[in-house]
């Protein structure tokens, strides 16, 4: 076991109901020991996994808490860790980890409890960086992909393919030893392990694709002409007034940005200055950054006003969206006079239609497929897994065309860079580097 360490694990702000201590290393039992004392373990040791009320003694104060112990392996840290619930207040909380302190205990780094973890082999580094995932995640599917990533179920096929190429490296280094024997056997055995790694690696990569909308959201841009409704479709996909309506054409100047979130995927949506030839200084800087909004979207809601007729600039706008996803809209259906072929009926203003345009939102997601078979998220793990593939994939072109050696060595780069998103093979350096990156008290 390491040096004993000692971080609150809860935030220290001063709002704070109760705070939690946490102390990992050789010392913790034993600090607990000396510092918290109650009627249930008076003569006996605590029992790891259960909560004592007791008292926290130090020489100017005394504290009302709870205790746990978690004994070795079977901890977050993989160490002995103790934890404190004591009341919240920056008062109480710094004595009792100044006198822990004063036990024996020095300030734990940020991370350094899930780096133990990692380090102690209770988590894959992938599995680490699902713990930060999970502090840092915002929607409902970042959630549940992050508990997919440190549960291990991601990388799963990461370790799994690990297995397939330690297996084929091994087989390779007995050919080489030994190749007229084994020339037929590994032949068959090395390619079909090849094929299956690559097929892994292949579709975890597919599955990346979606990770800017896991980890960012949807950016759905609002356009057409002025008057349209949509300041009054972006009120209503929000469930707030976020944007001023009026009847007056030319009420958006500025593009609003707002995201909300539907069945855990976020979308983030633009409304825009409706587009119209001969508009004032002002709206004409409006009309550039709609257009800025069409180029730089994910998708766009075209959205046309149904009680006038198809105007010059409604044709306009058609053709700035051609050929970008879009979703093709009339609205005012409750008043409806001119009604636009093939458009999507809705109203804003009376709800029709809004559900059905939710639903093909988060089909243009892939939400179905982000909760259903998870994303790899991060940019590190979709470098690794890209070099990775590359050299299984030479290791399979070159098999019957260039010596063992060469297809042992991409063989061997293809391990060392998956061995980079489960730790095995990574520098202390990128380790440093990652854990940084946590809270103090992870
Ligand atoms: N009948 C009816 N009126 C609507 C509907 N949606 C919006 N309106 C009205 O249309 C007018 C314009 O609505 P806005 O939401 O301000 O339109 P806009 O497209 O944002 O307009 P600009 O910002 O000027 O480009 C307002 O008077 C709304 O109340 C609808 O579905 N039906
Ligand atoms: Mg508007």
């Amino acid at each position: 076991m390491r040096d004993t360490i000692v971080a609150v694990a809860t935030s220290m702000s001063s709002s704070a109901g109760i705070n939690v201590i946490r102390v990992s290393g050789e010392r913790a039992k034993q600090i607990a020991q000396t510092i918290f004392s109650s009627k249930r373990t008076e003569g006996g040791e605590m029992e790891p996994n259960r909560m004592y009320l007791g008292k926290v003694e130090g020489k100017n104060f005394s504290e009302k808490a709870f205790c746990v112990y978690y004994k070795m392996p079977f901890s977050y840290t993989g160490e002995d860790v103790i934890e404190i619930h004591c009341h919240g207040g920056k008062g109480v909380t710094g004595a009792i980890v100044r006198l822990i302190r004063e036990k024996g205990a020095r300030p734990a780094e940020p991370g350094e409890f899930t780096k133990r973890a990692f380090l102690n082999g209770k988590l894959t580094l992938g599995e680490a960086e699902g713990v930060i995932d999970m502090i840092n995640a915002s929607s409902e599917s970042q959630v549940k992909n992050a508990y997919r990533l440190m549960n291990g179920e991601l990388t799963k096929g990461i370790e799994h393919s690990e297995k397939l190429l330690t297996e084929t490296a091994a087989m390779l280094e007995a050919k080489l030893d030994y190749p007229e024997e084994l020339e037929e056997e590994t032949r068959y055995g090395a390619k079909a392990n090849l094929a299956e790694a690559e097929r892994i690696c292949e579709d975890l990569l597919k599955g990346a694709s979606r990770r800017k909308i896991l980890n960012e959201g949807v950016d759905i841009a609002i356009v057409g002409t002025p008057n349209a409704g949509k300041s009054s479709l972006l009120n209503l996909l929000l469930g707030q007034e976020r944007a001023i309506v009026s009847d007056e054409a030319g009420t958006t100047r500025d593009v609003v940005k707002e995201s909300a979130e539907y069945e855990g995927i976020r979308f983030n949506f633009l409304d825009t200055a409706g587009i119209r030839e001969g508009a004032g200084k002002v709206e004409k800087i409006g009309i550039e950054r709609s257009l800025n909004a069409i180029e730089s979207a994910d998708i766009i809601l075209f959205l046309t006003d149904s009680t006038v007729p198809v105007s010059e600039d409604e044709r306009k706008i058609a053709s700035l969206t051609r050929g970008k996803k879009t979703v093709f809209l009339q609205n005012k259906t409750d008043e409806e006079k001119y009604p636009r072929e093939g458009a999507m009926k809705i109203s804003a203003k009376t709800g029709e239609g809004i559900d059905e345009l939710i639903g093909k939102l988060l089909a243009f997601a892939d939400r179905e497929a982000i909760y259903g078979e998870g994303v790899i998220s991060n940019e590190r793990h979709v470098y690794a897994l890209q070099e990775a593939l590359q050299c299984v994939k030479d290791a399979e072109s070159e098999y019957d065309a260039t010596p063992s050696e060469c297809v042992l060595e991409n063989v061997r780069n293809a391990l060392s860079a998956l061995g980079r998103i489960t730790g095995k093979s990574v520098s202390e350096s990128i380790v440093d580097e990652i854990f940084s990156r946590f809270c103090v008290g992870k």
